[in-house]
């Protein structure tokens, strides 16, 4: 008998946070639902699954906690039409890591919090409040590894594809600066390859 997939690892859990309005449930139209989504992708020849939870869909608010507690990644959604959404993505970077920070407190062990900012509803170029340069530049200041933005009622599942990578290449690397410096590289070699071909 030929089996050439692998067991796939335990599924990441990627949690959707953002405030009202931002686009979190249409992000999660587009995959075809409404309160969470499976992706998958392979990584290395294995199978890695990711589960997308809007924590904020009410039929999840029994949920919240456990979810954002065991999160592996998260995507914070902003409005780039709306400064307030923008401005609170502060205070969602504030709650994800108090809510993932494990106990007893020791900052050692504790988990750093793998974040992707999303501006959304980039399509109403007319009513821009957040340029994409203030953006990007406020999300790396907070840490996040990855910066998009897209109109959530029609984007691609690139960058819901790269954070699957990502993830996957901080079960390798648990260290921070090593995950960072090897998705740095992954990336490198990634433009490098495009650019030849
Ligand atoms: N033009 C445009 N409209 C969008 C975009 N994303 C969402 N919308 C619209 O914005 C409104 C709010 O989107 P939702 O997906 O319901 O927002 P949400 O984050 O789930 O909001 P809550 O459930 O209240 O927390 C809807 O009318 C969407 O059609 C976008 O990228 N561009
Ligand atoms: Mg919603």
């Amino acid at each position: 008998m030929m089996t050439t997939s692998k067991k796939p690892e335990e599924p990441f859990t990627i949690v959707i946070v953002g405030d009202k309005g931002v686009g979190k449930t249409t992000l999660l139209n587009r995959f075809g639902q409404s309160e969470g989504a499976v992706m998958a992708t392979h990584v290395d020849n294995k199978e890695v699954i990711a589960c997308f939870w809007d924590v904020l869909a009410p039929s999840l608010s029994g949920y919240k906690d456990k979810l954002m507690k065991k999160a592996d990644a998260f995507l914070v959604v902003y409005d780039v039409t709306k400064e307030k959404s923008f401005e609170s993505i502060l205070e969602w970077n504030i709650t994800m890591k108090l809510k993932t920070i494990e106990f007893p407190f020791n900052v050692a062990v504790s988990k750093h919090v793998m974040m992707m900012v999303i501006g959304s509803k980039n399509d109403l170029e007319e009513k821009r409040a957040v340029s994409k340069e203030h953006g990007e530049e406020y999300a790396k200041k907070l840490g996040a590894i990855a910066f998009r933005e897209m109109n959530t009622l029609n984007f691609t599942k690139e960058p819901f594809l790269w954070m699957l990578q990502a993830v996957s290449l901080r079960r390798k690397f648990p260290n921070r600066e090593k995950f960072m410096e090897q998705l740095i590289k992954e990336e490198d070699e990634k433009s490098s390859k495009n650019a030849q071909s």
